[in-house]
């Protein structure tokens, strides 16, 4: 019995091995195994960043989002810019809104569940934050341009949030996960 251990043991190392062989060339983008890449296979570049017409085509719940009122006084508001499939998604801290540099840009997104939203301060408007409105992600208050917060939303909803110095003026924004 004890060579059979022997070779089961010698086996599971060899599989160990090649599954991280595998994962490396993966990872220098060797085209050889590209079949396997999740990443390329479930972009289908759909370019709906810019689709105006949130109002009229989609019927389904949600089309029309208010957000309970949420962007009333958010001046750069402007539907809900759908970047469902892409794994990074980055949101500007401190775009020209809302009397100052006092935006989100933009202010809304659409993402799928699991993916990493990464806020970026342009260093205008004086310090900022990205505080959730439930308190389930609060970055620091900083004014650096250059400096990053991110969060990664592994469940679906829709997640209120804003600078809280700017609040009243208007910087607020929302990530809609699904
Ligand atoms: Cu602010």
């Amino acid at each position: 019995m004890t060579s059979t251990g022997l070779s089961r043991r010698r086996f599971t190392a060899l599989v160990a091995t090649t599954s991280i062989s595998a994962a490396l060339a993966g990872c220098t983008g060797s085209s050889g195994d590209a079949a396997s890449d999740p990443e390329t296979a479930e972009a289908p570049a759909e370019n709906t960043e810019t689709s105006d017409s949130s109002g009229s085509d989609s019927g389904a719940a949600g089309g029309t989002q208010n957000f309970d009122g949420w962007f009333d006084d958010v001046e750069n508001f402007d539907g809900v810019v759908d970047e469902t499939g892409s794994d990074a998604v980055e949101v500007d801290v401190g775009v020209e809104a809302n009397g100052g540099a006092f935006g989100f840009g933009p202010a809304a997104v659409r993402v799928s569940k699991g993916t990493t939203v990464t806020w970026t301060w342009n260093g205008k408007g004086g310090t900022h934050n990205v505080v959730h409105t439930d308190g389930e992600f609060e970055s620091e208050l900083v004014g650096d341009e250059g400096h990053t917060f991110e969060y990664t939303f592994e469940s679906a909803g829709v997640y209120k949030y804003s600078c809280v110095p700017h609040e009243t003026l208007g910087m607020k924004g929302a990530v809609v996960v699904e």
